[in-house]
């Protein structure tokens, strides 16, 4: 009884300080007007819809404002209703497919677009627009209040995509359709799925069994992915797993009704140890002793993008058999993705087992080509063919560039912007997914609190990202991604937390307009995000909180700098080993360190409480990360 006065109390304070969710919205909108009136749903509301075509769109709403509120909603066809879905019966050119306008008053809500798309996505920005509480998964009692708004809306990009690397490690049907699902909520159409790589074939092709019942599997490992244990001759593989035909398609169905169009990945000729596990033929050496990759180290890196795998994992370029499992594979492959393309990879292909074989000796001779990495723009030419005679069109990584491709491929580019803007100025279409901004497997905050991992980005630095540099012609740039591969993440609660908040920020810069760009004001609804995902149970980094901690030289003595992204934010920090709390030093300008065996201990408060974690740098640490 007393728990649930304590209940009434909250709701009616709650209500009562209700938060304006129109300044809240992620991705910002082209243009909002706030009108000072607000609309209450209740049970007595219908969802209406005025075309047969956007059935499906008014159950999904129906049943997600359901769940919340419990009123037992319904979604009928007709041309009134307290929340209208509309699709013009004129199009609005300014709407394009994936515009809407959506304008709620006292009386209600009505969204109008073009397409069903532009529907779906009013509706995400309507569930932004109600109290947090409708992300819940049980029922609230409360007043659900929208305030009165006229927003007209639609992207800067067509292309908003996110990357999930299900080799590394494998996530379920049900992750993969959770993480579109939140994908969707943001506005992101397209979804890249990584399905093969080293450590595992993810697709069933039914004319070449092994590639699941073998490629699929891996022996078993435990610790930091990339140091682990090769296998040992006979060892059982046990770890893994694999989308059947029907599932791919069910997935495919599943995204489409989000709006989201998936792209799959089968990546050659390298990265394809899973694929050679199972036919040792397609490869040089043929060793059939090839396992699939447990998360081994198997290649050297010299740096500047010089390599060499130890362990053979490109196919043969010069064996005709390849192009005929290549033809059964992207059969397949078409068949199952109605999409127009198909990503086949293409990077980090290591070509020194290519340069030592005797029939890529002679075919380089045939073809005159002189340089081995120049044979790969030879392989990439015959997959394009491949993919042609079956109506789709190339993707690939930005070495596809390397040995030369044609016009019509498009290019993603990801080692930094520069293969993008030659591809560009060569007059390819281009995806922009660079290391520098776009990489959600990279560290989010300081490396010694959040799992280590190649390189670090920041929110802020995703924030900054423009996808179209200067002096390349938009007309090329189809939009951008953001890449998650999952060499170290394991989990779809962990995909979950270095997808967010990141990935906030791309489908901002994705979706946006360029000059609606503000950090102050983003993250600002970053931190009114974060309650959203609280109450949704959506796992996210609160790497804002952390301090960032560089350092300089000046003459000769060690000078930190301590700043956090997050506004608001009090640092206190202390040097002679005890525990810092906001009595100890407050950070106001950058500190010399004293000599001596120091350690420096900082955390963030904000209004009188610690926020973040607590960072623990040793002299060594700080010496390390000095930055000039
Ligand atoms: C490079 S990006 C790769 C991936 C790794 C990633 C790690 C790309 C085309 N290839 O195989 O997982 O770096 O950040």
């Amino acid at each position: 009884m007393k728990y649930l006065l304590y209940i009434v109390v909250f709701l009616a304070f709650n209500t009562a300080g209700a938060q304006n969710t129109a300044n809240q919205l992620i991705p910002q909108p082209v243009e909002i007007r706030q009108n000072n009136s607000a609309f209450n749903l209740t049970k007595a509301a219908s969802v209406a819809f005025n075309n047969p075509e956007s059935l499906h769109l008014a159950e999904m709403l129906v049943l997600r404002l359901n769940t919340a509120t419990g009123f037992g909603l319904k979604a009928i066809q007709s041309n009134k209703g307290t929340i209208q879905l509309n699709l013009n019966q004129v199009p609005d050119p300014k709407l394009g497919a994936e515009g809407y306008v959506l304008v709620s008053t006292a009386r209600g809500v009505v969204i109008t677009a073009n397409k069903n798309a532009g529907l779906f996505y009013g509706m995400q920005t309507l569930m932004q627009l109600l109290p947090m509480h409708i992300a819940g998964k049980s029922v609230v009692k409360m007043k659900w209040t929208i305030p009165a708004v006229s927003i007209t809306d639609y992207p800067r990009f067509a292309w908003r995509g996110l990357m999930l690397d299900v080799s590394r490690h494998f996530f379920s049907k049900q992750d993969v359709m959770q993480y579109i699902d939140e994908m969707a909520k943001w506005k992101f159409n397209t979804f890249h799925w990584h399905l093969t790589d080293d450590e595992g074939w993810r697709i069933e092709i039914k004319s070449l069994p092994k590639l699941t019942e073998v490629g699929a599997w891996r022996v078993q490992r435990y610790g930091h992915f990339g140091d682990r244990e090769v296998p040992k001759p006979g060892e059982a593989a046990s770890e893994g797993g694999f989308y059947t035909q029907d599932d791919i398609r069910q997935v495919v169905k599943y995204a489409a009704e989000r709006n989201i169009t998936i792209v799959p990945e089968i990546d050659v000729p390298g990265h394809s140890m899973a694929a050679i596990a199972s036919y040792p033929e397609l490869s040089c050496k043929k060793d059939t002793a090839t396992r699939v990759s447990p998360g081994m180290n198997f290649i050297d890196w010299y740096g500047n993008n010089t390599f060499k795998a130890n362990v053979e994992n490109a196919l043969n370029p010069a064996d005709e058999n390849v192009y005929v499992f290549l033809d059964k594979v992207f059969t397949e492959v078409a068949a199952l993705f109605p999409g127009q393309y198909i990503h086949v990879g293409g990077d980090e292909c290591y070509k020194g087992y290519w340069a030592e074989n005797a029939d890529c000796q002679q075919l380089m001779k045939k073809l005159g080509i002189r340089h081995v990495e120049d044979l790969q723009g030879y392989f990439m030419n015959r997959v394009e063919a491949i993919l042609k005679s079956k109506g789709k069109k190339l993707i690939g990584w930005d070495e596809i560039l390397d040995g030369g491709i044609s016009p019509e491929a498009t290019v993603m580019s990801w080692r930094g912007i520069k293969g993008g803007i030659e591809a560009a100025k060569m007059g390819h279409d281009v995806v922009m997914s660079p290391t520098t901004f776009a990489y959600l497997d990279y560290v989010q905050g300081d490396h010694t609190v959040d799992p280590s991992i190649y390189a670090g980005l920041r929110l802020k630095k995703c924030y900054s990202f423009e996808p179209v540099p200067e002096g390349v012609d938009a007309k090329y740039v189809l939009g951008g991604q953001g890449n998650l591969w999952t060499e170290q993440i394991p989990t779809l609660r962990y995909a979950q937390y270095m997808t967010f908040p990141r990935a906030w920020a791309l489908a901002e810069v994705y979706w946006s307009p360029k000059e609606s760009k503000n950090w102050d004001n983003f993250i600002r609804r970053v931190e009114t995000q974060f309650e959203r995902s609280d109450v949704a149970g959506l796992n996210y980094s609160k790497a804002i909180y952390d301090p960032i901690v560089t350092t300089s030289l000046k003459s000769g003595k060690l000078l930190v700098t301590m700043e956090a992204e997050a506004p608001g934010l009090e640092i206190y920090y202390t040097i002679d080993d005890a525990m810092p709390d906001n009595f100890t030093a407050k950070y106001s300008q950058p500190v010399q360190l004293p000599n001596g065996p120091i350690t420096l201990r900082v955390i963030a408060y904000r209004a009188g409480k610690p926020i973040g974690h607590l960072i623990t740098l040793k002299r060594d640490e700080l010496e390390k990360r000095e930055t000039k």
